[in-house]
């Protein structure tokens, strides 16, 4: 390797620079982690990083913290009868649990067995392809994902249009003239279903060329601030999209030869858009129509245009046609697949190519058990989970496995979630820590982070702004008695006969005692893609050792790919498919849905993150959770006069569902006035001690996760535009209750 190597004395370890990527969030941003022996002295943001180009977030830095935390997990834990967590072996926690789930399989059969796939999961490919093996090879159903609470109507518009679920486009913003950015919060986030390195610069970029950058959202976000703010209503995304592409049509604005050449079926346009009134759209997104016309006029006239939208339209009712009507936007002016559009990335590994041939990707397979939602990429929703598990009949939810996943916080109804895992013969749980989710487990077995483990961006490699290939090994060694995710998940699938692989004949090889190695498959899949070495046929190209021996990332292009769309498209005609009947359902339902607020609950409730969080952890390390950082709940001066609100007051929010207590207000009139947004994550328990000390609570509290609240088509849970109402707990010391 050609690290970097200072030569200290010969009686210490040496110190070795090496780089690496950051495995906390979808900008897999490129790291320093200096190194002495064992020791992980300091990580820095790299510089030379092809994407990230040498920024990193606070919550990458720290993340050596996480490694060193003292509540972390080190070794398997086993509930005991009084409810504590005792330590044992990892071999008796995995015999035990292999004899208890062989005799739940003997009993319920293998389609009793659930797995949960939590948000750290996208960053971990050993766990990623062991989890999706293992439902595979079980041939159950209750295979749950984080992303039916966060992007499933990405999954499935893109398996209609573009026939794949992993097909998804992304804005080219250092190429863009007009980006139009529609709740998303990339100053913050950094960037979700985009690699763009340094996002939040980036698009500073666009402005700094002449081009215009709009945001779309109902709080003058971290980002909102520093472009042209359009503030929209909760869940007004869909019917401002759509008045956009009425405009469009109407005004001759589209281009005709672009979905001439590049779609199918794109006369559904005429059939969605004409039954739409500008003024009903207009009232819904709380935008004059005015302001609709002439933003759609804009970014049609734009050179070159890109629409981006992220959770704030896609985790609310409309969810899939939010996301249809996005890339209709994208796709009617011409800009997809060109310079500055929404274009197709240039993986290293063409994940989207090997789950196609698995069979992997798919809308509508099958339906659920209980609700019958269609499955979206051998997928079912959370929302479900509760009734999975108490509904009786062939099929229902018995055992589960949850993997780097904290429902009990991060889904819907959240506490509904809990009692119902409370009703599971066994319940295990993959984590570092014992948050609200594992300490209901009857197994938490630990795993090693992302800086004790090999690996590459199997996810975000996909989305990457600029192209390039990354593969690592451990940074450090594990600490305590931890093992890999993939480790734990292929020895589990041992103890009950499966390898946890959904190829065809990956069973048989079992029998035969062979296992392919998830890092083993993935290097073949380099190997023999469009940017393998094909085993020595093409020496200039791409390995796992190859990367694996190059201290950094491998610059694969400058730019963005164009002109690429049919040799993208998984779809039969290798054009974009339009029509569906889905989107005429769903515009049908959405035009006969209800604009009115409830008069008991007249605010809208959006969630909000934070800087220092990733979803509901990262609340345990003292860098990360300063002195006086606390949940604030954020309100408009307007409301805060209505409802009797002070700055810094305790205050009370209710929802049809359930209600909490938020420690702090925040008055500012960066909140639309009706609308107010609160962290979700918040208000821990378990053993992590600092993020329980640090309080808060749980806006999943306040959600339902009732089947017709979900986004129908794809069963996404909304959790976002949640009707509330308020009150002050001033003076009232109830908060200390
Ligand atoms: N620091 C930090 N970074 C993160 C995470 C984190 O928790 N913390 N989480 C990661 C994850 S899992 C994801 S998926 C990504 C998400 O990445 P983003 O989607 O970019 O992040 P959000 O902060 O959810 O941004 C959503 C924005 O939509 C706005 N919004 C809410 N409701 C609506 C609405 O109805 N319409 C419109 N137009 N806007 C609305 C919100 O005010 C917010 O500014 O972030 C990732 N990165
Ligand atoms: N109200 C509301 N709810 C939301 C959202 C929202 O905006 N509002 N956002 C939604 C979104 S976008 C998402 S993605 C989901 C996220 O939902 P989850 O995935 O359930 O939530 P996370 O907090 O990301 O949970 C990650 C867990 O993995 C553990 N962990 C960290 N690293 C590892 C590892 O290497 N291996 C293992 N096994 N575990 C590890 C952490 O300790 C943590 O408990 O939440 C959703 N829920
Ligand atoms: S932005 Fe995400 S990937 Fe980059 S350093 Fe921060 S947490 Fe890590
Ligand atoms: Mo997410």
């Amino acid at each position: 390797m050609s690290a970097s190597i200072n030569n200290n004395t010969a009686s210490t370890k040496q110190i070795i620079d090496k780089k690496i990527f950051c495995g906390v969030c979808e900008s897999s941003c490129g790291l320093v982690a200096t190194v002495q022996g064992d020791e992980l002295l300091k990580l820095r943001p790299d510089p030379d990083h092809p994407n990230s180009n040498g920024f990193a977030c606070s919550k990458g830095l720290a993340f050596g913290a996480v490694r060193d935390d003292s509540d972390r997990v080190l070794q398997p834990l086993k509930k005991s009868e009084d409810g504590s967590f005792v330590a044992v072996s990892w071999q008796q926690a995995l015999d035990e649990i292999g004899e208890r789930l062989n005799t739940i399989i003997k009993q319920h059969g293998r389609d009793s067995i659930g797995l949960y796939q939590g948000n750290s999961v996208a960053w971990n490919f050993g766990a990623f392809l062991n989890l999706f093996g293992m439902a595979g090879a079980l041939k159950t159903k209750h295979l749950y994902s984080a992303a039916s609470i966060d992007i499933n109507g990405y999954w499935l518009v893109s398996q209609l249009l573009y026939g794949s679920n992993f097909l998804n486009p992304i804005p080219d913003v250092s190429r863009t003239d007009f980006m139009l950015c529609i709740g998303a919060n990339p100053a913050v986030s950094h960037g979700s279903m985009a690699n763009i390195g340094r996002f939040r610069d980036t698009m500073l970029g666009v402005t700094q060329r002449g081009g215009r950058v709009v945001v779309i959202d109902p709080r003058r976000s971290e980002t909102a601030e520093l472009f042209e703010h359009l503030p929209i209503r909760p869940n007004g995304d869909v019917w401002l999209l759509a008045a956009m592409l009425k405009v469009i049509f109407d005004e001759g604005l589209a281009d005709l030869e672009a979905l001439e050449t590049q779609c199918s079926g794109s006369s559904i346009l005429s059939a969605l858009l004409a039954p739409l009134s500008l003024k009903q759209a207009s009232e819904a997104a709380g935008i004059s129509v005015a302001n609709i016309e002439q933003l759609a006029r804009d970014f049609a006239a734009a050179p070159s245009a890109c629409a981006y939208g992220r959770c704030g339209m896609s985790i609310g009712p409309f969810a899939t046609l939010s996301k249809y009507f996005l890339d209709v936007l994208n796709i009617a002016t011409g800009n997809l697949d060109r310079e500055g559009g929404w274009c197709f990335a240039r993986p290293f590994i063409d994940l989207e190519e090997l789950m196609h041939r698995l069979k992997s990707t798919g809308y509508d397979r099958w339906r659920t058990r209980v609700d019958g939602f269609p499955e979206v990429a051998g997928t079912a929703p959370v929302v479900s989970i509760p009734r999975e598990i108490t509904t009786p009949g062939k099929g229902q939810l018995r055992a589960m496995m949850v993997i780097g996943a904290n429902p009990a916080t991060s889904s819907p109804a959240a506490g509904e979630l809990r009692d119902a895992f409370k009703q599971l013969d066994l319940l295990i749980s993959q984590d570092i820590y014992i948050t609200e989710t594992s300490r209901l487990a009857d197994y938490i077995l630990p795993p090693t982070t992302w800086l004790e483990r090999e690996g590459f961006p199997i996810f975000t490699q996909s989305h990457s702004g600029v192209p390039h290939a990354q593969w690592v090994s451990a940074t450090v060694k594990p600490r305590g008695d931890v093992r890999d995710d993939a480790w734990i998940m292929d020895e589990i699938s041992k103890r009950i006969g499966i390898v946890p692989a959904d190829f065809p004949g990956a069973q048989l090889l079992g029998k035969l005692g062979i296992r392919p190695s998830p890092s083993f498959l993935m290097d073949v899949g380099l190997r023999t893609g469009p940017e393998g070495d094909w085993f020595g046929l093409r020496p200039s190209g791409l390995s796992r050792k190859k990367l694996l021996e190059n201290n950094g990332a491998i610059k694969l292009a400058d730019k963005l790919p164009t002109g690429i769309l049919k040799k993208r498209m998984f779809t039969k005609d290798k054009k974009v498919n339009l029509d569906h009947a889905v989107f005429r359902t769903e515009m049908t339902r959405l035009l006969a849905s209800s604009l009115a607020q409830d008069k008991n609950y007249p605010l809208s409730l959006i969630s909000q993150r934070e800087l220092r969080s990733q979803n509901t952890w990262l609340h345990n390390i003292s860098k990360l959770v300063v002195a006086d950082r606390v949940q604030r709940l954020r309100i408009h001066p307007n409301d805060a006069a209505l409802y009797g609100i002070e700055e810094g007051d305790a205050v009370e929010i209710s929802s049809p569902y359930g209600q909490i207590r938020v420690p702090e207000a925040r008055i500012s009139d960066e909140m639309m006035p009706g609308c107010l947004a609160l962290p979700h994550g918040w208000g821990h328990e378990g053993g992590w001690q600092r993020a329980v000390a640090v309080g808060g609570a749980g806006y999943n509290q306040l959600t339902t996760n009732r089947a017709d609240s979900a986004d129908l088509p794809s069963g996404n849970a909304t959790v976002n535009g949640i009707s509330v109402r308020i009150r002050s707990l001033r003076d009232k010391m109830e908060m200390a209750s």
